[in-house]
């Protein structure tokens, strides 16, 4: 049976990341698209080499070609342009925007059955045009942001309880942006509820309320630090986790930009929900409830959202 192949589209840090992580866990071959002639195929050449060493067996591609991504199974869409220190997810709609039209034609020519998954800022209204630009199912259209918050919280609050990060499961919702809601009711040690676990005088809620900051700040914090661009690192490791589920029919529960058509109580727009991905791509969103203060944090999140769909509306009349 043939390998799986693998679409990049944007060749720059996630790009590449992406295209090492996929061949590394042999998820399939990999076609890495740029319209800056040289990077993908440098790229592509340079992960190729690796092979050897490393041993894994995928062929890679670097190209400038829309009908080389023809048949993809996955299309990981990071084209555009990444923030610099001071600048804000949205202050990159204008220009993204008209990225994402011109990917959203060429995957809509070249691989209309792919599983797409879009990391371009700001995250919510991109996958949003992207899918009306493509034109594709709305179940095969999402967003990864939702496992990379989730990671941070995570990450954070395993330092915090010095346990291992496998043993801390934790929920980020809402849009990607400084108004992402991360739920610690639906955070976990090992299954003990972080409410629990400040009863138990483990931990405190003002170290807790500072985690949650922190993880709503986490983007900012490596832009912060890396001066020329943005994380690149965790956001590819949690679209090859969102590919590799659609990949392997793992009905993975994890939360993504997704369509919802009533779920949320919300109709024709993205935000981060609680998915299930299989190889039907989104096969479902978990409509779990929200608390009065979770749902006020939630709807402020869905109302910049908005906004941010609104300007695409402005700027572009096809998505009014
Ligand atoms: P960068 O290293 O600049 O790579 C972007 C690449 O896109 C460059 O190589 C460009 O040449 C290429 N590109 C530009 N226009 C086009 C086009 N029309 N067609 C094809 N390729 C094009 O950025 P990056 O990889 O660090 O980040 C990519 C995107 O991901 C940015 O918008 C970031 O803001 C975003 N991002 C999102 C998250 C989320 O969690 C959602 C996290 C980190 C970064």
């Amino acid at each position: 049976m043939a390998r799986p192949k693998i679409a990049l589209i944007g060749a720059g840090q996630i790009g590449g990341t992406l295209a090492h992580l996929a061949a590394m866990k042999e998820l399939g071959d990999v076609v890495l698209f740029d319209i800056q002639e040289g990077i993908p195929e440098g790229k592509s050449l340079d992960i190729a080499e690796s092979g050897p060493a490393e041993g894994f067996d995928a062929k890679l591609k670097g190209t400038q070609d829309y009908a080389d991504i023809a048949g993809a199974q996955v299309c990981i869409v990071t084209a555009g342009v990444p923030r610099k220190p001071g600048m804000s997810r949205d202050d990159l709609l204008g220009i993204n925007l008209k990225v994402m039209k011109a990917v959203g034609e060429g995957i809509k020519a070249h691989a209309p059955d792919a599983f797409v998954i879009c990391i371009t800022n700001p995250l919510d209204a991109m996958v949003w045009a992207l899918q009306k630009f493509s034109g594709l199912p709305t179940n095969k259209v999402c967003g990864m942001a939702g496992v990379l918050d989730s990671a941070r919280f995570r990450h954070f609050l395993s330092l915090e309880f010095d346990v291992s990060m496998r043993d801390v499961s934790a929920f980020v919702l809402g849009g990607h942006g400084d108004t992402m809601v991360p739920l610690t009711r639906y955070s976990t040690v090992a299954g003990i509820p972080l409410p629990d676990l400040i009863d138990m005088g483990w931990t405190t809620k003002d170290k807790v309320d500072a985690i949650v900051q922190r993880t709503r700040d986490g983007g900012a914090e490596i832009v912060g630090l890396l001066k020329t661009g943005s994380a690149y690192y965790a956001p590819a490791t949690s679209a090859i986790e969102m590919a590799e589920a659609y990949l392997k029919d793992q009905r993975r529960l994890l939360p993504c930009a997704a369509y919802c058509n009533g779920e949320f109580g919300l109709k024709g727009m993205y935000v981060g929900v609680p998915t299930i991905i299989g190889d039907n791509g989104i096969e479902r969103i978990v409509d779990i409830k929200l608390n009065k203060d979770e749902q006020a944090m939630f709807d402020k999140s869905v109302d910049s959202v908005k906004g941010l769909m609104d300007a695409c509306k402005g700027i572009d009349e096809t998505l009014a």
